[in-house]
């Protein structure tokens, strides 16, 4: 089975299609046992995951100069108060979808606030030598469970000005993030897949070692992927009345290349079961019609928190309230595509974007283990 015709499995109906997704309906990624976000009492107290108890630690692995590291041994490691005291001149509130590499189908977008990285690395003084930052969140002190990643040190510091630094983020949705979402405070990083978005942040390590040393390089995983640009497809109709209008919807995501337009193709079906080889002839003759993407909410209102202003928000004009580019670049744009007349028999209907730089899904990276692009596919009747 060819990337191209990859047949998805039953996606739930993107809820409701809201904005923001509720923090405990993302879907979670996860590992440990027990599971972080599962811990309770005592046991979350010693784990150091309750707002109270909560520090983070920088310091060098040997290979570099850090002349203020902080460390719980000598209790210089850096709590809550510090980062949120941060956040009142670094603050950023940002918009941005949750996105594994490994599934069809983004896990939740929120409205992540959090201070950048450069600047929380200020708290540990002059740093020197350094290639690499590693860090690692709470997997109940057991090295078998670690979940780790890291950033080159350049893309720590430095940032386009029209992209969004990485971040350690400590609210979601005008709330603190839950432990459910890793909080207490949970590393971001904007561009990348959710594997880099380390949750229950508590230790960074810097480095001169050059390697990336991330848990998902096991697994095959290209670990310096960029977000895909790429479209996802909710269940949609399996029978439809000949005559009733058809509407399948879905989410694209919108990833470093961008996004500039979602299409359809609706094909009768080849009785394939919806398989369709890379190399079939038919993809040459397909007919790619726009699907229509849902405009930036008119109030924007009922789609942010309580309290949250739009102007507030990063990629925002501060005057107008209105987003300065739509869809935003990592965050979900919310498509649907309606046809009338389709005629009595068995269809197929696929779907795909097209990025910034007019390469249609699953170009220019059709592999699969540096983020899902495939061109999804129903199948569906007119009777
Ligand atoms: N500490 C820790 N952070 C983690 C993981 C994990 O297992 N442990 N999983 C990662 C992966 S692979 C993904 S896709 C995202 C999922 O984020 P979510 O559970 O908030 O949707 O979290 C990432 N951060
Ligand atoms: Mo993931």
């Amino acid at each position: 089975m060819s990337a191209c015709s990859q047949t998805q499995p039953a996606a739930p109906a993107n809820k409701a299609r809201t904005f923001l997704t509720v923090p405990q309906d993302f879907r979670d990624v996860s590992r440990g046992n027990p599971r972080p976000f599962t811990l309770k009492g005592d046991a979350l107290v010693q784990a150091r995951l309750t707002p109270e108890t909560w520090r983070l630690e920088i310091m060098s692995d040997g290979s570099t100069e850090v002349e203020r590291p902080r460390r719980l041994e000598d209790k210089s490691a850096i709590d809550l108060p510090a980062i949120e005291g941060l956040g009142k001149t670094h603050g950023i509130k940002f918009l941005k979808a949750m996105q594994c590499n490994n599934i069809d189908q983004p896990l939740g977008q929120g409205l992540w606030e959090g201070v950048p990285l450069r600047e929380v690395l200020k708290f540990a003084g002059r740093l020197n030598n350094i290639r690499r930052v590693y860090y690692w969140g709470f997997h109940n002190n057991d090295p078998k469970q670690v979940f780790q990643s890291s950033l080159a040190y350049n893309h720590v510091m430095e940032t386009p000005p029209w992209d969004l630094p990485v971040f350690v983020a400590y609210r979601l949705n005008g709330q603190p993030i839950s432990l459910l979402r890793g909080g207490p405070v949970r590393m971001i990083v904007p561009w990348a897949h959710g594997f880099k978005s380390i949750k229950w942040l508590q230790r960074i390590v810097l480095t001169n070692d050059h390697r990336a040393n991330d848990t998902y390089a096991a697994g095959n995983n290209d670990i310096e992927s960029y977000l895909k640009t790429a479209a996802y497809l909710d269940a949609g109709p399996q029978k439809v009345r000949a005559g009733a209008p058809i509407e399948f919807t879905g989410t694209a995501m919108v990833g470093w290349s961008g996004l500039k337009r979602v299409e359809y193709w609706l094909r009768s079906a080849a009785g394939q079961h919806g398989q369709l080889a890379g190399d079939d002839p038919a993809w040459r003759t397909a007919r790619w019609q726009p699907c229509r993407i849902e405009p930036p909410p008119r109030d924007w209102g009922g789609n942010l928190p309580d309290g949250v202003m739009p102007k507030e928000v990063w990629g925002f004009d501060p005057k107008t309230g209105r987003p300065k580019e739509w869809p935003l670049r990592f965050s979900v744009a919310l498509w649907s595509a309606s046809m009338r007349d389709v005629k009595p028999g068995a269809y197929e209907f696929r779907v795909r974007t097209v990025d910034q730089n007019d390469f249609a899904q699953p170009e220019p990276r059709p592999y699969p283990k540096s983020g899902r692009n495939a061109i999804p596919v129903r199948q569906f009747v007119v009777e």
